[in-house]
């Protein structure tokens, strides 16, 4: 079995060698999903996992804008079609500095199984570019987000390619970008998801990852007979997963004591309740500040530069920051403060070792694609809603969120439940979102 994986890797490695991250997106899926198809007939032999590993259509593109002092700027922007077997693209764009072909093949290659596994018809894909909107103007981020559709709006539409947020991109960018479609187009659809209240939006959707992540995690707690109620928890990041992942967290009777930024994070022994989160959420989604500032409101909480919140003690931990922000020490230390319960919010955030650490200690642990899959699911209800014509009610959008989520869990046990009763989320969830694309996949050829 580990040649064949290694053999498998191998492969992936000649034409992907320069890109780790997406390499370790791949060998987390190789490591569960191999094992799978050697048992299964229909599957062995024909090559799924090497036809799934290279995207559909990968495109570049130059991004040039003008800034506030007429100086000329160029980025470079993406998009990675990655599979449509069971529906069309889906999947968020990131503006941040960092982002390159290996971060979004990375994501776009999680997404697939993501989108699989909330039972939904929608593939994958992922996109972005390598802009940073921090200290931008408000104009600037217009004239960024236009010039960066009008190459991207020959690529996607409402039944091709429909994107939505990620870092860096929240309901403004979504709607500077959704009005340059429109004009370009001149016509109102759904291609774009995340959107204002007013021009086809869904309710919860801002919500919806966050909420999501900590509704997986109470469900795992329940398959201890245990609840989110009463737990000390660490949420990293402050951007919108970690809001509303802290948001239901409270609302659930948890303690939240910390959230970070890329500047460090901040520890309120007491929790955020709903006035402190909402002085948080105004700094950063208005003022758009950063995390220390907090500590000037809030004089008994502390502000520690430079790290991650790893090493409080808590019982959960909920890293909703970004891609390998929680390392095989955290994982350990974590485990030896006494944390029972990881729900990734962001795309893999633990590390590879973090995550060996994890299952060996036994402790409930869910992977992005599993636990964060609340967002594109909400996203995939407001297509719905927008090709109905009509809006569903709040209610109505949270009980399908929780419906969504529940399944995702119970086709995690499915697949990833061992003999002794421990569930492995990381193979539940592989396996499940595989089986529905790669059958999928066989029904239409070789394509
Ligand atoms: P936001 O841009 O709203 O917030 C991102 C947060 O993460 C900020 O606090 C940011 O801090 C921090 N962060 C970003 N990069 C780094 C870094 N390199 N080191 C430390 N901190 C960092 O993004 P989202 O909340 O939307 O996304 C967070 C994560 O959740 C991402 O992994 C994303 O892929 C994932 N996700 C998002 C979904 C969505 O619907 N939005 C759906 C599913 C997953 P700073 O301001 O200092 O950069
Ligand atoms: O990683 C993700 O699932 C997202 N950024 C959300 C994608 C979407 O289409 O809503």
């Amino acid at each position: 079995m580990e040649s064949k994986i290694k053999d498998f890797m191998n492969k992936v490695k000649i034409r992907n060698g320069h890109e780790p991250e997406f390499l370790q997106a791949v060998l987390e899926v190789a490591e569960t999903v191999i094992p799978y198809i050697i048992t299964k007939d229909i599957y062995f032999g024909k090559n799924i996992l090497l036809r799934m590993v290279e995207p559909e259509r990968a495109i570049t593109f130059r991004v040039p804008w003008v800034d506030d002092k007429g100086v000329v700027q160029v980025n470079r922007g993406y998009r990675i079609q990655m599979n449509s077997a069971i529906g069309p693209y889906k999947g968020g764009l990131r503006f941040h500095p960092t982002v390159n072909m290996s971060i979004l093949k990375f994501l776009a290659f999680e997404q697939v199984f993501k989108n699989s596994l909330t039972t939904l018809p929608m593939g994958g894909g992922k996109g972005g570019a390598d802009f940073d909107p921090k200290r931008k103007s408000d104009n600037e981020i217009m004239r960024f987000c236009q010039s960066f559709m009008s190459e991207l709006y020959r690529h996607i539409g409402q039944n091709t390619d429909i994107p939505a947020g990620d870092i860096g991109v929240g309901g403004r960018e979504i709607g500077f970008l959704y009005g340059v479609y429109k004009k370009l187009r001149n016509e109102f659809t759904g291609v774009l998801t995340g959107k204002g209240m007013s021009w086809g939006g869904s309710l919860i959707r801002p919500e919806a990852t966050g909420y999501g992540t900590v509704y997986f995690a109470e469900s795992m707690l329940n398959t201890n007979k245990d609840t989110v109620k009463g737990k000390t928890i660490l949420v990293s990041g402050s951007g919108n997963v970690a809001q509303f992942a802290t948001e239901k967290a409270t609302q659930l009777g948890g303690k939240v004591v910390t959230m970070s930024d890329s500047s460090g994070y901040i520890f309120d022994p007491a929790g955020f309740d709903v006035d402190k989160l909402a002085f948080i959420m105004e700094l950063k989604n208005i003022r758009r500040g950063r995390i220390s500032e907090y500590i000037e409101k809030y004089p008994s909480a502390k502000f520690v530069k430079g790290q991650t919140p790893w090493s409080e003690k808590c019982d959960m931990a909920l890293p909703c920051a970004t891609q390998n922000e929680l390392n095989e020490d955290d994982a350990k230390t974590l485990i030896s403060n006494g944390c029972i319960c990881v729900s990734e919010g962001a795309n893999m955030p633990s590390t590879h070792g973090a995550i060996a650490n994890f299952h060996k200690a036994k402790i409930l642990f869910a992977p992005g694609k599993a636990s964060n899959a609340g967002g594109v699911a909400t996203s995939g209800l407001e297509m719905s809603q927008n090709s109905l014509r009509l809006n569903w009610t709040r209610e109505e959008v949270d009980n399908k969120l929780k419906q969504i989520m529940a399944d995702i869990h119970d086709s995690c046990i499915k697949y990833g439940k061992d003999e002794n009763g421990y569930i492995d989320y990381v193979k539940g969830a592989n396996i499940a979102g595989f089986v529905k694309v790669a059958d999928a996949m066989l029904a239409q050829g070789v394509v």
